[in-house]
């Protein structure tokens, strides 16, 4: 009985930090992570024929929904065979998504090319992760051939 009575303060509790989360800028309630996956292209749109053009219609975003820009020099982007995408040098400003294309191209303000010659997501099945400099695993997210080519990972 002790045990019973103690829940609802539990959820009153919980309720109450998630309320003060949703209270906060309207940003942080959707993802609490700061930076994360957002969209994710990972069956680029038509025939699969491997030209630059199809393999940068294939990428990643990432969105920083923290109140403050982040280096992203060091992070890493890994599928679940091992491919793995270093970030050099670049700083996503607070509320700024950037998208990292598969194929090759001239890194942008908002854009950076892995710079592959092959697809790096599976569309069957495959779990991109965003890995922090130090190797600890800031977000993930999965898919399955039921997703319609993209996943949103919010
Ligand atoms: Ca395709």
């Amino acid at each position: 009985m002790r045990i019973r009575s103690a829940v609802p303060a539990v959820l009153a509790a919980s309720a109450l930090s998630v309320s003060l989360l949703a209270a906060s800028p309207a940003t942080a309630a959707a993802h609490q992570g700061g930076l994360h996956l957002g969209y994710i292209q990972f069956d680029s749109p038509g025939s699969d024929t491997r030209s630059n053009s199809s393999l940068n219609a294939e990428w990643v975003n990432i969105h920083n929904n923290s109140g403050s820009a982040i280096q992203l020099k060091g992070y890493k982007l890994k599928d679940n065979t091992g491919y793995t995408y270093t970030f050099g040098s670049y700083k996503i400003g607070s509320g700024k998504t950037v998208k990292v294309r598969t194929g090759k191209g001239t890194n942008a303000s908002g854009v950076r090319y892995w710079g592959r010659g092959s697809y790096v997501w599976n569309n069957t099945s495959d779990k991109a992760r965003l890995i922090k400099p130090s190797g600890s695993l800031k977000d993930s997210c999965s898919w399955t051939n039921s997703n319609p080519g993209y996943k949103s990972c919010h």
